[in-house]
């Protein structure tokens, strides 16, 4: 690993690696991946250049939403591992200078945790106020119109109880009650407890949806609904069931207590995701940063890119810091959405701009080397809960869940035997190994591009300053910091584009430091650059 700058802060001139542990390598051969398959991993990693490892949740649960219901926020879960496992992993990380993000969840548990079974005894348990229940509304009727976002009523009437309870996804993960001081005080200490261990940043699952309205009130109808227009959710206005306004004081709270370990972190998803209340949930003194998926919705043309740049950028002030996605275990992949069939170009301009912006970049495993999204064809083979739902109208998550494709050995490389998903049929010439040797893959270009950004201040910390105010097929922008000054130019068409630097840039010389073509030439102030079909250049200024 390379020397660092004296003030380098790693999770915010570094970039963040995304695992989904179950498709990442799996030791046993169990068909999962798991902790020790990762530690097994740690020197790729390193050698990627990355910063930091956020694991998608790694928790006990019975796995109705993979992970996402979670039975038991101390432990591990045994297929993954072993909490000694976890220790070695932290520890193994550490000793390469990776850092280790954990996934809370803490919007819901799952109705396993054992708050929730004895919650639903009866309304006399001591448990039963870390959930939100409610009578039934006369008739029977759940107590209000409120939605789930996996589909249908959010209120499941539970016997036990003789009560509706709250669930804003599947009726397997039950709303906490963070009104109630000892759930907000157990989670307090959760916080605690794991920067005790010495994990480094969180990753906090829907935390704006974390406070609910104390009365409970009906949303209004929403006319007409909004996309994707099936569910119920779709059909309301959200006034009451997020957003609201004691979630400050609890992340004011959750920052003070990562403010007394060192150089923790905490990054937020918010949802549905709105880049402005991302904003106003990273201010200083709350969260600091949260996910901006804006171009996770851009068509693949240089303006809407531009655009979502520019207005984040207007969003945050300057002590706030960026935080860019290209994709997530959520979404489509972006090989998926972008690249035009086996054909990497697209996804090197988008590697590019995603390395030289400024804010923290996230990259989801497997992206590096272009993973495709396995194909879903039919009902039957969905593991994801709610492409089961909601097929044929949407196919679930199981796409972009695919397991790593390392090798062109059988299950490639990721498992001696068949993985919990297929993997994805090209993984014999897409893969980590093949892609290791070859001086003009994806995954040479990120290593390439991780490289250039961690020795050049400029790139991870420096001002950004657009050249082209109204970019057509080309988006072109300064990085600086202090003496150095970098150039980015993105060719965002398939065609070759000329550009000429008068028009772009002061009367500088520029010398090409990193490009998905070859370059030679040094760029004169008079020079025309002839880009080449989607081509990413990184130049840097000549010291005079
Ligand atoms: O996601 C929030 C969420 O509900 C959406 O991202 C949703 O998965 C997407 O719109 C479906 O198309 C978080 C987690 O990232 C997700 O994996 C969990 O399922 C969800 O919360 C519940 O914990
Ligand atoms: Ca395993």
């Amino acid at each position: 690993m390379n020397m660092q700058k004296d003030n380098y802060l790693w999770w915010r001139d570094g970039v963040i690696y995304q695992i989904y542990p179950r498709s990442f390598a799996d030791s046993n051969g169990d068909g999962i991946g798991d902790l020790r398959g990762i530690i097994d991993r740690l020197d790729y990693l390193a050698e990627l250049g990355v910063d930091a490892i956020w694991l998608s949740p790694i928790f006990p649960s019975p796995d109705v939403d993979f992970g996402y219901d979670v039975a038991d926020y101390r432990g591990i879960d045994p297929k993954f591992g072993s909490m000694e496992d976890f220790e070695e992993l932290l520890a193994q990380a550490h000793q390469r200078n990776l850092h280790i993000i954990l996934d809370l969840v803490l919007n819901h548990t799952s109705d396993q945790h054992p708050w929730f079974v004895e919650a639903r005894q009866s309304k006399e348990s001591s448990f039963h106020d870390y959930y939100i229940w409610r009578d039934p509304a006369p008739g029977g009727k759940p107590p209000n119109n409120w939605a789930a976002i996996f589909g249908g009523s959010a209120w499941e009437y539970d016997e036990g109880a003789g009560q509706y309870y709250l669930h804003l996804f599947y009726k397997e993960q039950v709303d906490l009650n963070w009104r109630n001081p000892a759930v907000y005080q157990e989670m307090m200490d959760l916080f605690r407890y794991w920067c005790d261990k010495g994990v480094d940043g969180f990753r906090l699952d829907v935390f704006n949806l974390w406070y609910k309205h104390a009365d409970l009130p009906d949303n209004p109808r929403q006319f007409p609904p909004s996309p994707p227009f099936f569910r119920p959710w779709d059909q309301q206005k959200h006034i009451y069931d997020y957003d609201q306004p004691e979630m400050m004081p609890a992340l004011a709270e959750i920052r003070s207590i990562l403010d007394s370990y060192p150089a923790r972190y905490a990054v937020g998803e918010t949802f549905p995701e709105d880049a402005a209340s991302a904003a106003r949930y990273s201010q200083p003194g709350y969260l600091h940063a949260a996910f901006n998926f804006e171009f996770t919705h851009c068509q693949w043309l240089a303006r809407p890119f531009q655009r979502a740049i520019e207005r984040y950028e207007q969003l945050l002030s300057d002590e706030q810091w960026p935080c860019y996605v290209l994709g997530n275990h959520d979404l489509s992949r972006p090989a998926t959405r972008y690249a035009r069939g086996d054909e990497d170009g697209r996804l090197k301009v988008a590697a590019a701009m995603l390395m030289t912006l400024r804010g923290t970049p996230f990259i989801y495993y497997g992206d590096e080397i272009g993973q495709r999204d396995i194909p879903i064809r039919k009902k039957e083979d969905v593991l994801d809960p709610i492409g089961k739902s909601f097929w044929p109208f949407f196919k679930g998550r199981d796409g972009c869940r695919a397991p790593m494709q390392w090798n062109s050995c059988e299950n490639a490389g990721f498992s001696s035997t068949q993985p919990w998903l297929p993997v994805n049929a090209d993984y014999s010439t897409r893969n980590v190994e093949n892609q290791a040797g070859d001086p003009d893959s994806l995954l040479t270009f990120y290593r390439q591009l991780l490289t250039l950004r961690r020795e050049h201040p400029a790139l991870h910390r420096g001002s950004l300053h657009m050249l082209i105010e109204d970019p057509r097929f080309v988006i072109a922008y300064e990085r600086r910091y202090e003496d150095e000054t970098f150039m980015v130019l993105l060719n965002f068409s398939n065609f070759e584009r000329a550009l000429e630097i008068s028009e772009l840039s002061a009367s500088e010389w520029w010398t090409p430091v990193l490009s998905n073509y070859p370059y030679d030439q040094l760029v004169t102030e008079d020079s025309v650059i002839n880009l080449q079909p989607n081509q990413a250049l990184i130049l840097i200024k000549n010291q005079v």
